[in-house]
């Protein structure tokens, strides 16, 4: 129908609660070439990891090519992999890290 008022169509639904903003995980990716040192510091440092927690970890990456450094709102997400990338390279490191939406 037409809308001669100068109603534009759209109407707000009301909801009883806000949603919850979408999550992003960030993950590192395993290379042949990054000291696993440097990965443990990232995991500590960045992402608030224990150094137990940040050892087991950067091996599950080590060994099976990926996995989760922790999962945060978009803005949070990517502001840690520029942090982390630009950490890496500033040492030399080719460490890939990206942030990827929940499933
Ligand atoms: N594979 C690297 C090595 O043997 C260690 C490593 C672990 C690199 C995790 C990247 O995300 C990574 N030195």
């Amino acid at each position: 129908p037409s809308h001669p008022g100068g109603e534009t169509g759209t109407q707000t639904l009301e909801r009883t609660a806000t949603a919850r903003p979408r999550l992003f995980r960030v993950l590192l990716l395993n290379d042949d070439y990054t000291p696993m040192d440097f990965v443990v510091m990232v995991l500590a440092r960045y992402f608030r990891k224990s150094e137990q927690a940040a050892h087991m970890i950067m091996l599950a990456v080590h060994h099976k090519g990926q996995g989760v450094a922790g999962i945060y709102p978009r803005d949070v997400a990517e502001t840690k992999v520029a942090q982390v990338t630009a950490h890496a390279r500033s040492e030399g490191h080719p460490l890939m890290v990206v942030a990827q939406p929940e499933p």
